[in-house]
């Protein structure tokens, strides 16, 4: 229907976490400490935006260009655009870039100063989310032209027929009325279908266009009172690129599965096995019978990630004991691991922050190669995101744009700084729970405090 004149092309957002699609990361251009937050546009070929903080005073001049993550592109940086510096604070600055096609990206940041030049590249996934309906007076607007055009061009032609030949003030005769009566019926007949052809050709585009809306994975379940878990992906079809056998290890393992009580006063972090391609397995430990929300968070081989997600009722479970990288807490709400330093502070809403947390102890031991994992989950479920100090980027994906760094894919290994901090930016307002698993005497510890964003 011409009413539902789709207004833009190819939507866009990021797949990895749920109802957060922008990425926000901190690190290092070279000698430049940088803050960096990439907003995917809603329609691609699309506009993402891009912010950058700089810590240092002078800040260097920042340029930013997109490349794919990998293949031949990303050897080929286009030329890179100014990122402009803000009138009021000139540590910050904002640039925009076009991303042309759904799939895995990079924003390469360039950092230009007094102390040299760095790059830092941010994973950014790309993927239409969504067909952006026309709003109601534009589409009102362009009927009542189409209107007007329609009803113009028949008595145009009618008219012609009845008096274009006759000299001035001569009156149509019988004859030539009822032959341009017949003719308004003809073109008024050849405009209807012109018109309906148009609308077949729109709704034809729209179609196509749709196939390349993003259309998340699913995921079910089996669970055993035993404790066996079994986790199987499907792919209900999108872009031919997307394939299940090609999952690449995040922070040691190819699925981090973390399963909540609808209240998430209660959180597991678990790392299910893959058996074949799109089967995983899991040892559950005991757990009470109820409704969970499960999350999976994967990146695939170009190191695009994707949660999935869903609703699942587990039967009481006798299982074994956590083992591994395996978690769950908090134990004891009250006790809390680290210091939360920003607490109850209310957050703005989109705009990059830093949530800050600090051990009383200098004693923190790298938790699967770094300091903390944050889990951000809105109270209603809505949002899901799974960040490290480095960011809400995968590590899997931060490593894919420095493939000479074997240490890409780690925040740091060896030493755990008693203070550290979370790059984020809360996508809506409401009410939002923090979950922070630090480890400490070998034993990984959770935190969870509650977040207001207005
Ligand atoms: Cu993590």
């Amino acid at each position: 229907m011409i009413w539902r004149l789709v207004a833009a092309l190819l939507p866009l957002a990021a797949a990895a976490h749920v109802g957060s699609p922008d990425v926000f990361v901190e690190g290092n251009a070279g000698p430049y400490r940088l803050f960096v937050a990439v907003r995917p546009p809603e329609v691609i070929p699309g506009v993402a935006t891009i912010e950058v903080r700089s810590a240092d005073d002078p800040a260097p001049a920042v340029r930013v260009t997109p490349l794919p993550m990998t293949g031949d592109g990303a050897k080929f940086p286009p030329t890179p655009d100014v990122c402009a510096r803000s009138a009021d604070d000139p540590r910050f600055c904002a640039g925009s870039l076009w991303l042309m096609t759904s799939g895995s990206w990079q924003v390469r940041v360039i950092a230009e100063g007094p102390k040299g030049t760095g790059q830092l590249a941010v994973p950014v996934p790309a993927s239409a989310q969504r067909t952006r309906a026309m709003d109601a007076p534009l589409g009102i607007t362009l009927g009542a032209l189409a209107l007007i055009l329609a009803v113009g061009i028949v008595s145009i032609v009618t008219a012609s027929v009845r008096e274009a030949m006759l000299a001035p003030g001569e009156q149509p005769d019988a004859p030539q009325i009822r032959k341009s009566s017949r003719v308004r019926w003809i073109t008024a007949g050849v405009v209807a279908g012109a018109l309906f052809l148009g609308s077949k050709w729109w709704d034809a585009e729209a179609s196509a266009y749709d196939r390349h809306i993003y259309k998340p994975l699913e995921m079910k379940l089996g669970a055993e009172p035993g404790g066996r878990l079994t986790v199987s992906l499907n792919d209900p079809g999108w872009i031919s690129a997307r394939k299940l056998d090609d999952l690449i290890p995040d922070h040691n393992h190819l699925m981090h599965l973390v399963i909540a009580r609808p209240a998430l006063d209660r959180i597991w972090h678990l790392h299910p096995d893959q058996t074949a391609p799109a089967r995983f397995e899991q040892q559950l430990p005991d757990m009470p019978p109820g409704e969970y929300l499960f999350w999976a968070d994967i990146v695939h081989q170009n190191g695009f990630p994707e949660t999935v997600t869903t609703r699942f009722t587990l039967p009481e479970i006798k299982g074994r004991a956590l083992q591994g990288d395996d978690s769950t807490g908090p134990g004891d709400p009250a006790a809390k691991p680290l210091q939360f330093l920003d607490e109850g502070q209310t957050f703005p809403v989109k705009k990059m922050v830093l949530l800050r947390f600090r051990s009383a102890s200098d004693d923190l031991e790298p938790y699967m190669g770094m300091p903390g994992h944050a889990f951000i989950i809105r109270k209603d479920h809505s949002v899901f995101a799974h960040l490290h100090p480095g960011g809400s980027a995968p590590m899997a994906a931060v490593a894919l744009t420095r493939p000479d760094d074997p240490h890409a894919g780690h925040f740091m290994s060896v030493r755990t700084p008693a203070e550290f901090t979370f790059p984020y930016g809360f996508p809506s307002a409401g009410d939002y729970r923090v979950l922070v698993q630090v480890k400490r005497n070998g034993r990984v510890e959770t935190g969870a405090w509650d977040v207001a964003v207005r």
